[in-house]
């Protein structure tokens, strides 16, 4: 009775806002049991979700204990909805067909909300438009708001999906909850996160990251979902409030839109937080690695996509005796402890990748990891149950029949691709066979190397170690990557994309970049991580890469751990520390590599780049751009001139 009174009260409520249309009365009045289950919830969480039914207006409410029945439950029901098809190859994997109006994160209907603008964004030079965020103001987000959630989960199951960003305990560990109208977004996030009854317990009274996400399409739906994959791309928005640790997502049901603790929290929101706290919320991956003499260390990574972090992640060691393990391969949380080391978690539970691409020859642990409890999107299927996209043409039986991404019978020559190209594996990241042993330790590993990466076919040797702290802050500051960038540009492009966060920044870049230097005076000098610059994409003038790349990686690791080592293996050049004539190991290497090129540091190109750099901050960044960026750049531009 009273909870009926409250839905009575709140539709009043909801008629009353301005702007909105009058709503008419929800469907039904949610079970009995949802609102047992509601009454079992701690206050703060409760009221999270009464508002949310008040306001969205479902048919029916779930809260989510994580459990494997709950899980079949929701499978089941989407195979039987049209959301998913069974993969019969595999054990318990899953195809989803997305409306192929949504594929991707939308960059573009991304905002973060501060009072004021120059929280979010460094105010860029006149005439220039800033690429490093969106911002909204907080009555934009409100009217954005009113707009869209109104009565837009009638006829749907809310999803109540409480989970941690960590490992369930972990001092460096932060729980999120989720409310979402998406049950394939409930399953995914229960693959993603550690996601259930636990995360509730550990929550008790404390305060969470608030994350409601909409498909926008309440049933009856005005057309027939495409695909059975209810979405509203005409009224997509992402909305992320660092004040209020919240993060509102409305009319895409696709990857880093709708996983709320992905992107939006765990690096957004994560490094808004991180600021706030005195840590890093970082777009990279955590490997561990052993070397011959059985030292193990930790190195974490960043590169922009295409440049095979995954792979990087889940390396397996051509060098004899070495031994690479996973700790993450997208998003790293890294904070000093009391001894002044650098200690990571991956916040992450499981693997979120980008499948064309993924085969045996370029990520065979990757390949050992996903055939079972995944969910794929977007990927092609074949005549017996299983997946396919390109990559896999030496994989799979060419006598199989193939339908493509959409659903559409698909040969090799029909000139599309026949997975979407940002088509997806969902897999748990306790099931890669190469996973650490630590990768869910409280405390987190510690970190003795930072790398930046970027895909350079020309003028950027393959490793080069900075001089300090601060020039490692620069490198990562000047990262470029070659991208097929947008749709309007034909050819591919050298884009910027610093600490490969450009998307991913949750406060003006300006801001972030002297909360990076200032970590220098949280770390004890002897265990601070020596940051370096890597480039496995260079090519030789006749067009071929001049690196082997992959397994052989392991030969620049092995340089890099050696110089963390302390080892006199590196020399100065004007664009970092370089290795040594014969420093890096070639022992055992099969391709003919010509380390001069690979290695030479044209004067003209890196003119160049010193002024492509120096533009890009000075007109992005401008008055925010701290004073020791400037001066690195400045001494960078000096040492290029006397090559
Ligand atoms: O992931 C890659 N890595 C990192 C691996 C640990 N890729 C694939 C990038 C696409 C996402 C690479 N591609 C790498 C690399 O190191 N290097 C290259 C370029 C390359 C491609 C093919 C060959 C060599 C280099 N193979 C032959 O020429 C036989
Ligand atoms: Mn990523």
């Amino acid at each position: 009775m009273v909870h009926l009174l409250r839905l009575v009260g709140a539709r009043a409520l909801c008629a009353r806002r301005v702007g909105s249309p009058l709503l008419p009365p929800p469907t039904r009045a949610i079970s009995q049991q949802a609102q047992r289950q509601m009454d079992t919830l701690r206050p703060k969480v409760r009221e999270f979700v009464e508002r949310t039914v008040r306001m969205c207006q479902p048919a029916e409410v779930h809260v989510c204990d994580g459990s494997e029945a709950e899980n079949a439950n929701l499978l089941n029901q989407m195979a039987e909805s049209g959301v998913l098809e069974p993969l019969t190859k595999y054990d318990n994997c899953w195809l989803a067909r997305t409306d192929p109006a949504d594929v991707a994160r939308v960059e573009s209907k991304t905002f973060i909300v501060t009072e004021e603008k120059r929280e979010t964004v460094p105010i860029p030079r006149k005439g220039r438009k800033g690429m490093l965020g969106n911002w909204m103001s907080p009555k934009a987000l409100e009217h954005a708001v009113a707009e869209r959630f109104p009565g837009c989960m009638r006829g749907r199951t809310l999803y109540v999906v409480p989970f941690s960003m960590g490992p369930v305990g972990s001092p460096l560990s932060k729980i999120g909850i989720e409310l979402t109208d998406s049950p394939y977004v409930a399953a995914s996030m229960r693959i993603m996160t550690r996601m259930g009854s636990k995360v509730l317990e550990t929550l008790g009274d404390d305060d969470f990251v608030k994350c409601l996400h909409s498909v926008g399409r309440p049933v009856p739906v005005s057309k027939k979902p495409i695909n059975n994959w209810p979405c509203n791309p005409e009224n997509t928005i992402i909305a992320h409030v660092p004040s209020k640790n919240e993060i509102i997502s409305f009319g895409s049901g696709y990857g880093g839109n709708s996983l709320l603790g992905k992107k939006c929290f765990a690096l957004r929101i994560g490094s808004t937080i991180a600021r706030r706290e005195g840590w890093l919320a970082e777009h990279m991956l955590i490997l561990g690695i052993t070397n011959p003499a059985g030292h193990k260390r930790y190195i974490a990574a960043a590169f922009p996509s295409a440049c095979g972090k995954t792979n990087l992640a889940m390396l397996q060691p051509s060098l004899p005796g070495y031994k690479v393990e996973c700790v993450g391969d997208d998003i790293a949380w890294m904070k000093f402890d009391d001894k002044g080391v650098l200690r990571a978690i991956n916040p992450e539970n499981g693997f979120f990748g980008v499948a064309p691409g993924t085969s045996s020859a370029t990520n065979p642990i990757a390949m050992k990891t996903i055939f079972s409890n995944t969910l794929f999107t977007n990927v092609a299927k074949t005549s017996d149950g299983g997946v396919y996209w390109e990559g896999l043409e030496k994989e799979v039986d060419t006598s199989v029949g193939i339908v493509d991404w959409h659903g559409d019978p698909w040969t090799t020559g029909s000139g599309a691709p026949s997975a979407h190209p940002n088509s997806r594996f969902c897999a748990p990241a306790a099931q890669c066979p190469i996973i650490d042993p630590q990768w869910e330790s409280p405390e987190g590993v510690p970190i003795s190397a930072i790398l930046f990466g970027g895909r350079r076919p020309l003028g950027v040797p393959l490793v080069y170690e900075a001089f300090n702290w601060q020039h490692g802050v620069f490198l990562g500051a000047a990262m470029r990557s070659e991208s097929t960038a947008a749709a309007e540009h034909k050819g591919k492009v050298i884009m910027h994309d610093p600490f490969a966060m450009r998307p991913f920044f949750g406060y003006n870049f300006g801001h972030y970049l002297a909360h990076w230097l200032s970590m220098e005076q949280r770390g004890t000098p002897a265990t601070m991580p020596k940051i370096f610059h890597v480039n496995w994409f260079r090519k030789a003038a006749t067009g071929g890469f001049l690196w082997p790349g992959f397994g052989e990686n392991t030969r620049v690791l092995d340089w890099v751990l050696r110089r963390v080592d302390g080892e006199d293996c590196a020399q100065e050049s004007a664009i970092g520390l370089v290795p040594k004539p014969g420093s890096l190991n070639l022992e055992g290497l099969k391709e003919a590599v010509d380390m001069q090129e690979l290695f030479s540091i044209p004067k003209e190109f890196w003119q160049q780049e010193v002024s492509a750099v120096a533009q890009y901050l000075d007109e992005q960044v401008g008055e925010d751009l701290p004073y020791p960026i400037v001066e690195e750049l400045e001494h960078l531009r000096q040492r290029v001139e006397k090559l």
